[in-house]
């Protein structure tokens, strides 16, 4: 054999290392193949923060406390501080909701199913659980370096003390800690976190902690930094929903309420970034509803108004804004549902998504009430109910096409309780 063709192989494994050793000293992720990149997320300084949420709470809320969260991550990844400029947020599988037809297993259904991941991380480092998996070296099961499980102070307010503060102290609750329902998840250190504050005060604990991955339960303790802010709604814009859900929606506007972007002005930029504040969107030619349901009926019987009363003020509305058509999303049984058909005027048509089997079996009841959240998104006026977070994201989303303010915060009156109308938070900067 020739030496050159030492050589060259020689010359070669040389380069390799020099690359290796290049690339590990900028810590850049350049990453060749799969494996590559694992063991690059493993081998440098990246550090992983999962956060889960108290079990009972909706899929609103939920969404709600990873804007708090996602907020953090996007700040810590400006940060200067090495320790915490390569932290990655991990996106707690959604599991067993509360509010979703049951299943006796786990649906650990990805952010992606539901939301743009591409949008979720031009905002955020924010990672699928498989991603987390497959960055970390442990072949077959996760031990977090840290767990904290996040609580009120107790004496918050008999002392009257709100200041921002946080101590490690005795744990109130027995909370059973399930990780997300992973088998292969375990912790063996776990502590309880009295804490009062925006989430993004948790960089703090996070500087101190020398561990590589930490899990926060109980996450939605830690607050906003700040509500409604440019920052805000930077985030809110970047949680954009699927491209798949989006199509189903548009496809049954286009079908049932002759409703499309270009006709109703809610067309927006393909990027996030690019969007441009203005009160131009007008809506399809249909009135959007949420009439929520279920638990409200009876846990908060004063938010929820009657069949007849609802029936009434949706005519008187359809009447005065000259349309004939009401697009209902709501979690009423089909019983109460067709109970309101019954009684709204002939004259007007009443609408409600039907999923097809295919739909139902790939999303599920999480992605049945996004498209329905995206339906009532795009109407030319929209009605709520009170203190319901699914009606609060419509909102927002309502704001985020650009629609008059009077078109959007308005929620149903409800009997001898007056008409209280939800909080006005407009996109400002
Ligand atoms: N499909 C559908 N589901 C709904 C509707 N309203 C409520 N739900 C379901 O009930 C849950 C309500 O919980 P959450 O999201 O916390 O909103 P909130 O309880 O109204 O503040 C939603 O996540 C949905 O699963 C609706 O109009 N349509
Ligand atoms: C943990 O188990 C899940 C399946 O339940 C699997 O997808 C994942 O890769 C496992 N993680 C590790 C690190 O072995
Ligand atoms: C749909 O809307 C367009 C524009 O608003 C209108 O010209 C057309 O007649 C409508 N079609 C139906 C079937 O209502
Ligand atoms: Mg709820």
């Amino acid at each position: 054999m020739s030496t050159d063709v030492y050589k060259h192989k020689y010359s070669i494994s040389i380069y390799l290392v020099l690359f290796l050793l290049i690339s590990c000293l900028c810590d850049e992720e350049v990453c060749l193949s799969d494996s590559q990149c694992a063991q690059d997320l493993s081998t440098t300084k990246n550090r992983f923060l999962l956060y889960d949420v108290n079990p009972p709470e909706g899929f609103n809320l939920r969404r709600d406390v990873y804007m708090r969260f996602a907020i953090l991550a996007h700040k810590l990844k400006l940060s200067k501080n090495e320790k915490l400029k390569h932290f990655r947020l991990v996106l707690p599988p959604w599991s067993h909701l509360y509010h979703w037809t049951y299943n006796p297993n786990p649906e650990q259904m990805p952010w992606g199913l539901f939301f743009d991941l591409e949008s979720l991380k031009s905002f955020a480092p924010v990672i699928e659980m498989h991603e987390f998996f497959n960055a970390i070296d442990r072949k077959y099961s996760v031990v977090i370096d840290e767990v904290y499980i996040l609580q009120h102070f107790k004496d918050m307010f008999e002392t009257g003390n709100f200041e921002d503060r946080m101590k490690i102290e005795e744990c109130r609750a027995k909370s059973h800690l399930i990780y997300f329902f992973y088998n292969n998840i375990t912790s063996k250190n776990v502590k309880c976190l009295s804490y009062h504050g925006p989430a993004t005060k948790l960089s703090e604990l996070l500087d101190k902690s020398p561990a590589k991955i930490i899990l926060l339960h109980h996450a939605e303790v830690a607050l906003h930094h700040m509500f409604g802010d440019k920052l805000y709604w930077q985030c809110r814009r970047s949680m954009r929903f699927n491209k798949e859900l989006r199509s189903i929606a548009a496809d049954f506007r286009q079908q049932f309420l002759n409703s499309s972007d270009d006709l109703d002005g809610t067309i927006l930029p393909n990027r996030w970034q690019d969007e441009k504040p203005h009160r131009n969107a007008v809506g399809g030619p249909y009135l959007g509803v949420h009439l929520r349901r279920k638990d409200f009926l009876t846990g908060r019987a004063n938010q929820v108004p009657s069949v007849e009363n609802i029936v009434q003020q949706i005519s008187e509305k359809l009447k005065k804004l000259s349309l004939s058509t009401v697009f209902v999303a709501t979690d009423a049984s089909d019983e109460e549902y067709g109970d309101i058909i019954r009684k709204i005027p002939p004259e007007y048509k009443t609408i409600r998504y039907t999923p097809s089997e295919k739909v139902k079996t790939k999303y599920k009841d999480g992605g049945i009430a996004i498209i329905e959240q995206i339906i009532c998104s795009h109407a030319r006026h929209f009605i709520g109910t009170q203190e319901s977070t699914f009606s609060f994201r419509i909102q927002e989303e309502r704001e985020i096409f650009g629609f008059p303010i009077k078109s959007t915060f308005n929620s149903f009156c409800r009997e001898h309780n007056g008409c209280p109308q939800p909080s006005v938070w407009k996109i400002v900067y």
